[in-house]
């Protein structure tokens, strides 16, 4: 007998940790699991068909916008608007929130942000990207459209989070607020299967990952950072291993197996630093909390944060306790200098 639990079981025996949810957390996230295996489908062909490449339009945040950045987009956004629990989502593909018309989604209770395909500028050269989403109770009337104040929520207010990661081997990571449980797909089943339950951080890391091509853009205390974790210390096992792949799924997912510390702070280029608030770092800063690390813009928590825009980027540091508990002392003692 195998002992197989699939990604739609596990959900079903942790239902109470979703409150007042009769399966609603279960329907909504088989939709994404059900996006996610048409997306990750269409990945691995890509190189085959005419899919890869950018469609000549840009998006909001002025970025050629992939092929299948659009696919991704939409078959999520179909998938969503196909079940009763999701009156609207917002995506870094939509200029604005959309709110579905039907009945049934205008009384649903759940909006969903996501980053249909981050990273997508990777698909052409073969390095892994990845879906990052974000779910939040409503807080306009059921059985009206959806406003923009459900999707202008602090972190704090998620009921789920979570990313795929089209790797090596395609995986779904989720939490719900208890726990991070990691999930392999199988292809040949066709089915998400638990690989990683209640998935947790190293306190201790020793990989950091930042775009050291930026360092000369850096605010000071960042560029002592960076130097503190390249001085030889054998006590403190320093230097650390420098990992970056420029996709953030990617780079989230080894630090939370193996421990370390992300960065992407602001620079002369991105004031008000380049990451997405909305719907990449605070589904990211959800996991990474629950998997017992931190998630900060240099100085609060990402989820503290009161959003103001749908498509605000922050600064946005996240990883081992030990290594942002480094990284703040820094900052406090180079208040924000280039
Ligand atoms: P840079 C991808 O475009 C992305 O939004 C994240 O996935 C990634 O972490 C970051 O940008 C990489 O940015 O400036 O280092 O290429």
């Amino acid at each position: 007998m195998s002992n197989l639990r699939t990604l739609g079981e596990f959900i079903v025996e942790k239902q109470n940790d979703f409150p007042a949810a009769s399966g609603e957390l279960s329907s909504l996230l088989s939709s994404i699991s059900l996006a996610a295996k048409l997306v990750n489908r269409e990945i691995n062909k890509a190189g085959l068909v005419d899919i890869t490449g950018a469609v000549g339009a840009e998006n909001i945040q002025g970025e050629a916008q992939q092929k299948l950045d659009v696919f991704a987009n939409d078959n999520f956004k179909a998938a969503l608007e196909a079940r009763d629990q999701v009156c609207g989502i917002a995506s870094e593909e939509e200029d604005q929130a959309v709110s579905f018309d039907k009945e049934q989604n205008q009384n649903a209770k759940y909006v969903v942000l996501m980053d249909p395909l981050d990273g997508s500028s990777n698909i052409d050269v073969n390095v892994s990207v990845g879906t990052i989403f974000s779910i939040y109770r409503r807080i306009s009337p059921i059985g009206s459209p959806a406003q923009e104040e459900d999707f202008l929520q602090p972190g704090t207010e998620q009921v789920a989070s979570g990313y795929v990661i089209y790797g090596s081997s395609t995986m779904l990571v989720y939490t719900t607020g208890a726990g991070v449980h990691g999930f392999t797909y199988d292809p040949s089943i066709g089915v998400f299967c638990l690989s990683h339950e209640n998935m947790t951080i190293p306190q201790d890391g020793f990989i950091y990952s930042i775009n050291e091509g930026n360092y000369a853009k850096f605010p000071l205390g960042v560029k002592k950072y960076i130097k503190y974790c390249q001085v030889e210390d054998t006590e403190t096992q320093r230097p650390y291993t420098s990992r970056y792949i420029g996709s953030l799924v990617s780079d989230f997912h080894r630090n939370l197996l193996m421990g370390g510390i992300f960065l992407y702070p602001s620079t002369r280029s991105y004031p008000k630093g380049k990451l997405r608030l909305l719907y990449e770092c605070n589904p990211i800063a959800f996991l990474m909390e629950q998997a017992g690390g931190k998630a900060t813009d240099g100085v609060q928590r990402i989820m503290e944060i009161k959003p103001t825009e749908l498509h605000q980027r922050v600064p946005f540091f996240t990883g081992s306790n030990s290594m942002i508990d480094t990284l703040h002392e820094f900052i406090k003692q180079n208040p924000d200098e280039y």
